[in-house]
């Protein structure tokens, strides 16, 4: 084959007969004829070790894996291209930022944090939301997580952080939970965490779909002109589908009915054309706002507030391409955060200098060599010259003797190489000068009044779904004096959360901590609740609909093109897959009811004849499948068959509930106010 390794085909060659195109080679592009035996002294003798085609297949299967990433293991990715919609030249000089329409390429790669490769998609868990953008400069990326606060100050406590809330040392669980006495014995002696666990209490860690989540850089950054003017920058995405989340039961159960609710989401989105996309927000700001602010910039547990610095988009992003292959470019696929292009700098933020140490080194340990960035997905789509040589699994050849810098063999007429530019990167100047120590500024030390701000900004709802996540993980943690530790703090963040949480577990309430930094009023900022911005749509949401043989299949049609009018998609199910036999006509079901519970659902809708219903209700799947929806604040939609379904299953009609005609409106809402008359809230 002569395609570059990037494009490199499967061959498809079966032993007898021939499927795909290519001939089926070996590595070394020795064709050969038989994949399926190996050699064997008689037909039924010992396997010789002449067999090199056996060799080199098992050899090269045997060394498939490569160590997945030590923290954000799982996730899934996506191509796409960001559009510039607002150029902002006089604040930074990075050319994707220069005129209006222009487009750079990108791969975005969504995580969860805590489990392995493997894991499911939906644990309680912030989410990784990183991107990086193959600009005509180099790539930039910008390695953010869908919460804008980070747990802890400084990269040297990062180690620590992440062996606590990983699976336990020695019985190797909990995977993807944080539920469990490590995580709490570290978060509950490191105040700095309080403001990043509120937010992962909150349905923030719980994210409806890849696609419905709010993305930030989190740190500080700069933004440089060409005149080297500079100004502070926090970078945000917003999903144009809206910020939308799941409830607590709803992702537990999710676990079980699709272990990749989200990726498959994610991808079956992009492949029928049904393409994501955010804008790109900059909050930007300078020295002196930053001096009048009741906290530090540069420490990461801190947001500034969008009442405070207001969002401005400057574009947008969007996914319109699914990988070819998961293994090339996603788990190849390596984000560096010091990976910035002339126009955007760092900040002093201790936590983002660690980082750029430590992401050039994991890739090192996890691609095996550092020539990681030859990997096409790692690769810039620029050209890119230097000394740089050798090394592990080179697969560029440099031409020409110059292999130093600078050298003066141009004037024996040879190639002397690439040289530095002046209008390359250069770091913004800056007057540094202090004692070398390991001291942290007193300015990062309010643990407590950031928290109490996100509290205090959420609905009634959302409060106790964050109360609630606490009892749950707490109740899980079997050290006592950890339990304890924990509702002092979050007493120093709010004595009612404090309190509703101790009663939660059925215990008295506790003192709030002791601290230098009670908390402070800072009042609220609406931004920061889901459900004040929760958009009524239906585009990106799916309805589930239930029916049988001898449905109306005209009634069904009717919903589908509702549904599909208001941009929602219509998934339908059946006790058997089929084809069955309907009133007028013949319909196969997308899914059967024991696979299809209602958890994979943002609503569901039940078209059938009263004796298909009642033949049903005797189903345990059924009844649950209504029940679940109604548990998870869902609409739901029935016809005069069905209705006894819903009675059987206990259910009070609501505002949410009613017959099909009108479901496409209903189920662009959840059912907030239903929560509390069915669930023990704390
Ligand atoms: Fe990190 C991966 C986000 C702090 C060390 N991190 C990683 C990924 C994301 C983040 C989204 C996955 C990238 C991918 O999809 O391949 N990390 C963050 C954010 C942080 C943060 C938003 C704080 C604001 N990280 C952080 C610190 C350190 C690391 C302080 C170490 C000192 N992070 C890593 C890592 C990973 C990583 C070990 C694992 C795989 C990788 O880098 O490529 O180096």
């Amino acid at each position: 084959m002569t395609q570059a390794p990037y494009e490199t085909r499967t061959g498809h060659a079966g032993e007898t007969q021939q499927i795909g195109g290519d001939p089926l080679t070996t590595n070394h592009g020795i064709p050969f004829s038989d994949n399926q035996n190996s050699l064997k002294a008689g037909a039924r003798g010992p396997t010789l070790l002449e067999d090199f085609l056996l060799r080199e297949k098992i050899f090269h299967f045997d060394h498939e894996r490569i160590p997945e990433r030590i923290v954000h293991a799982r996730g899934s990715v996506a191509h796409g291209e960001f559009e510039c919609t607002d150029p902002i030249p006089d604040l930074s000089r990075a050319k994707l930022f220069s005129k209006k329409g222009k487009k750079t390429p990108l791969i975005a790669r969504f995580s969860t944090v805590a489990g392995g490769a493997g894991s499911v998609d939906t644990p309680r868990d912030v989410r990784g939301f990183a991107v990086k953008f193959y600009t005509e400069e180099g790539n930039w990326d910008l390695v953010g997580n869908n919460i804008p606060v980070f747990f802890i100050q400084d990269a040297i406590k990062f180690p620590d952080l992440i062996h606590a809330v990983k699976m336990e040392a020695d019985r190797g669980y909990p995977q993807a939970a944080s539920a469990h006495d490590t995580f709490w014995d570290f978060v509950s002696l490191m105040p700095e965490t309080m403001h990043t666990l509120i937010w992962a209490m909150s349905d923030r860690a719980i994210p409806r779909s890849l696609r419905m989540m709010e993305g930030f850089g989190v740190h500080t950054f700069k933004l440089v002109n060409d005149q080297g003017r500079e100004h502070f920058v926090k970078f945000h995405w917003r999903p144009r589908l809206g910020t939308q989340s799941l409830i607590w039961d709803e992702s537990a159960k999710l676990q079980g009915a699709d272990n990749d609710f989200h990726r498959r989401d994610l991808f079956e989105a992009i492949a029928a054309g049904d393409h994501p996309a955010w804008d790109l927000a900059v909050q930007v700001f300078d020295q002196e706002l930053a001096d009048s602010l009741p906290y530090d910039v540069l420490d990461a547990t801190k947001i500034i507030p969008e009442e405070v610095v207001p969002l401005r988009v400057i574009g947008k992003m969007t996914l319109n391409r699914n990988p070819d292959n998961h293994f090339a470019e996603n788990e190849q696929l390596a984000f560096l955060p010091s990976n910035v292009v002339p126009g955007i700098d760092f900040s002093d933020d201790p936590l983002l200098q660690g980082r750029l140490f430590s992401y050039l080194d994991t890739q090192k340990s996890r691609l095996g060599t550092t020539n990681f960035h030859q990997i096409p997905v790692n690769a810039p789509k620029c050209p890119y010259a230097n000394m740089m040589r050798d090394g592990m699994m080179q697969t560029q050849v440099p031409k020409g003797r110059a292999n130093y810098e600078p050298n003066s063999l141009d004037q024996a007429g040879e190639d002397p190489g690439p040289r530095a530019q002046a209008q390359g990167f250069a770091t913004a100047p800056q007057q540094i000068s202090g004692a070398k120590t390991r001291d942290r500024s007193e300015s990062f030390g309010d643990a407590y009044s950031q928290p109490r701000m996100y509290w205090n900004s959420l609905t009634a709802n959302e409060q106790a779904h964050t109360a609630s996540a606490y009892v749950f993980e707490l109740s899980k943690v079997s050290l006592p004096h950890v339990v304890e530790r924990m509702l002092s703090r979050l007493s120093a963040i709010h004595p009612d959360l404090g309190r509703r949480v101790a009663e939660g577990l059925g215990l008295p309430p506790v003192k709030p901590a002791e601290t230098k930094f009670p908390a402070r009023n800072l009042g609220t900022s609406d931004a920061l609740s889901i459900q004040k911005k929760w958009p009524a749509t239906l585009k990106g949401r799916r309805v589930g609909l239930l029916f049988a043989e001898g449905s109306d299949k005209a009634s069904i049609d009717k919903l589908k093109a509702e549904i599909e009018a208001e941009g929602g998609t219509l998934f339908t199910i059946a006790p058997k897959v089929g084809p069955l036999k309907l009133k007028g006509g013949e319909m196969k079901a997308d899914g059967q009811l024991a696979g299809s519970p209602s958890v994979l659902f943002d609503a569901i809708a039940m078209i059938m004849m009263p004796d298909q219903a009642d033949k049903l209700m005797k189903d345990a799947a059924c009844i649950a499948w209504v029940s679940d929806a109604f548990a998870h604040l869902k609409a739901i939609g029935h016809c005069p068959g069905t209705k006894r379904i819903l009675d059987k299953a206990g259910i009070e009609p609501d505002e949410g509930i009613g017959p099909n005609e009108g479901l496409a409106e209903r189920a662009k809402h959840r059912y907030w106010d239903r929560e509390p008359g069915l669930r023990d809230l704390a």
